[in-house]
């Protein structure tokens, strides 16, 4: 059988790719993904804020940052070879149609207070809150999907322990919203978009080593309860070809610090090589 990724992912903006990473990869990102946590909760080296404070907290962003590697280098390096592992890369790569650039990593795990059904959303409304104006955002990416047969990026939610916790509504990228999902998503402040009637949504049930991805202009929520153990690893990516402005995801400057590639695999020095290159100027105007 021929599973043609670049044209599902298109069409119905979700993909799963059952086994993107092997056990033995998942065992060691389950242990550094659990270390990085442990130190976010004491002590984000992004902000020295403490995670403990946000008990109701559901993803850190920056795993790659060398602050959580004091003493464990090693880890980093493991790290930052997945990141750019030959196979995750190939998966991305037809996806694309292109060469791959990095844009971060997340990890998403179950909150200790506040479980709850995630809101229906796409992200699109936090940028563009008025929702004519989102309306024109989203009819104009699903036109540029359609046209050019390419997306700007994508993020490969990987499950280190087994989950049910993403829902999406499979084709939702390329249209706007039916007055019904619309209703769901944004009537009343909000009042409705945790709920479980949202018409047409798929789960995906992952085990350890699956990969989910979904367009995040389509409807989608997550789904956050203390009693569920999550541990989604999020590798986020974008094409060489695609136009990036500089944001809170890319904004790595710890990238540049002396020996941050050191010990890598070459094709992964090779890698972050190229997204240095294209930040590295964003990054030194701070
Ligand atoms: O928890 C999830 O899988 C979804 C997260 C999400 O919707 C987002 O980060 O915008
Ligand atoms: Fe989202």
């Amino acid at each position: 059988m021929l599973v043609d990724l670049r044209k599902q992912y298109l069409e119905t903006g979700c993909i799963f790719v059952p086994g993107l990473l092997t056990p033995a990869q998942v065992e060691r990102m389950r242990l550094i993904g659990e270390h990085v946590l442990s130190q976010w909760r004491v002590r984000s080296p992004e902000d020295g804020k403490a995670g403990i404070d946000q008990p109701g907290a559901i993803v850190l962003r920056h795993l790659n940052h060398p602050g959580y590697y004091a003493g464990r280098r090693e880890w980093l390096v493991e790290l930052l070879d997945l990141i750019a592992d030959p196979r995750v890369l190939g998966v991305v790569r037809e996806i694309f149609d292109d060469e791959v650039v990095f844009r971060c990593t997340s990890l998403f795990f179950n909150p200790l207070t506040n479980s709850r059904e995630g809101n229906w959303h796409r992200d699109s409304q936090f940028g563009t809150p008025d929702p004519l104006r989102e309306r024109e955002q989203v009819e104009r990416s699903a036109e540029v999907i359609r046209t050019t047969r390419s997306v700007g990026g994508v993020q490969m939610q990987v499950a280190l322990v087994p989950t049910e916790d993403s829902e999406y509504v499979p084709g939702s990228h390329l249209r706007w919203d039916t007055p019904e999902e619309n209703y769901i998503r944004l009537a009343e402040g909000q009042k409705y978009s945790g709920s479980s009637l949202m018409p047409g949504a798929v789960k995906t049930h992952q085990e350890p080593g699956d990969a989910a991805a979904f367009h995040a202009f389509g409807l989608h929520r997550g789904r956050y309860h203390t009693d569920k153990c999550r541990r989604t690893l999020m590798l986020t990516y974008n094409p060489v070809g695609s136009t990036t402005t500089p944001d809170y995801f890319n904004d790595q400057p710890w990238c540049l610090e002396p020996g941050y590639l050191d010990g890598v695999k070459p094709e992964t020095k090779e890698f972050f090589e190229r997204f240095i290159e294209r930040f590295r100027g964003s990054w030194k105007k701070g």
